[in-house]
C-alpha cells in the first residue's frame, strides 16, 4: 500500500479520535474508544475503502503507535493528544528524573511566566529523550529543548502517566521546575 495512502488515513485517524468523531458522526464512549465496524463504515477518504484489514496495518505501521485496539479489536482509540475530554484511566507513573519538552522561541516568554499549559489538550506532553522533544518542537519551527525537572516535580505531588506509545503526560509544568 502506498505510505502516502497510509499517512493520509493516520491523519485522518487522529483527526476523527483525538478532536473531532463527529465530522464522520462517529461516537467515541467517556473512554476514547470507537467501535471498528462503525469507523470503518463511516471512514471517509476521497474513494478509499477502508477494512479491518487495512486499519489494522495503519494502526501496527503507524510510526508513532498512535492508536490501540482493544483485546478483541471491536473498538480502536488513540493514546494520546486528545483535545475532546476523554477519560483515558492511565495509571499514574513514577517519571524519570528529567523529561524534555520541545517548543519554539515565540512562546517562552509566556512558558516562563505561565509554565508549560495543556493549551488545547488534555495534558501537557513531555518526552523521554532530546531527540523526540527535537521533533516535536520541529513541527512549529527552530525546535527549542526544555527540561523538565519531573522528578522534584513528582517528589512535590505532581501526577505523571505514560500513555500506551510511551508519552509522558501531566497537568502542568510550573516555570520553577523549568531548565530554559
Ligand atoms: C506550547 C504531536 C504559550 C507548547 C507531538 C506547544 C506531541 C505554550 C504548544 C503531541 C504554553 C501546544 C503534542 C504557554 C505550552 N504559553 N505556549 N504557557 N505552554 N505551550 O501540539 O507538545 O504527531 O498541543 O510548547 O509529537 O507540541 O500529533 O503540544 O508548542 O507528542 O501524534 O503550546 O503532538 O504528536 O502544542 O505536541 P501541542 P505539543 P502527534
Amino acid at each position: 500500500m502506498d505510505t502516502k495512502i497510509i499517512k493520509g488515513i493516520s491523519k485522518l485517524l487522529s483527526y476523527i479520535l483525538r478532536h473531532s468523531p463527529e465530522t464522520i458522526k462517529l461516537k467515541l464512549d467517556e473512554n476514547g474508544w470507537a467501535d471498528v465496524n462503525e469507523l470503518i463504515a463511516k471512514f471517509d477518504l476521497y474513494d478509499l475503502t477502508l477494512d479491518l484489514e487495512l486499519l489494522q496495518y495503519v494502526v501496527e505501521n503507524n510510526d508513532k503507535k498512535r492508536f490501540s485496539f482493544n483485546e478483541d479489536k471491536t473498538k480502536i482509540r488513540a493514546n494520546q493528544g486528545h483535545s475532546i475530554s476523554v477519560e483515558l484511566n492511565l495509571n499514574e507513573t513514577e517519571p524519570l528524573e528529567y523529561l524534555y519538552h520541545g517548543t519554539v522561541e515565540k512562546v517562552l516568554s509566556d512558558i516562563k511566566t505561565q509554565g508549560l499549559q495543556k493549551m488545547s489538550r488534555q495534558h501537557v506532553h513531555l518526552s523521554a529523550d532530546k531527540e523526540t522533544a527535537n521533533k516535536v518542537g520541529g513541527r512549529r519551527g527552530k525546535p527549542v529543548i526544555l527540561i523538565v525537572n519531573s522528578g522534584a516535580m513528582h517528589r512535590a505531588g505532581y501526577k505523571f502517566y505514560l500513555s500506551a506509545n510511551n508519552v509522558w503526560l501531566t497537568d502542568v509544568v510550573p516555570a520553577e521546575y523549568i531548565e530554559f
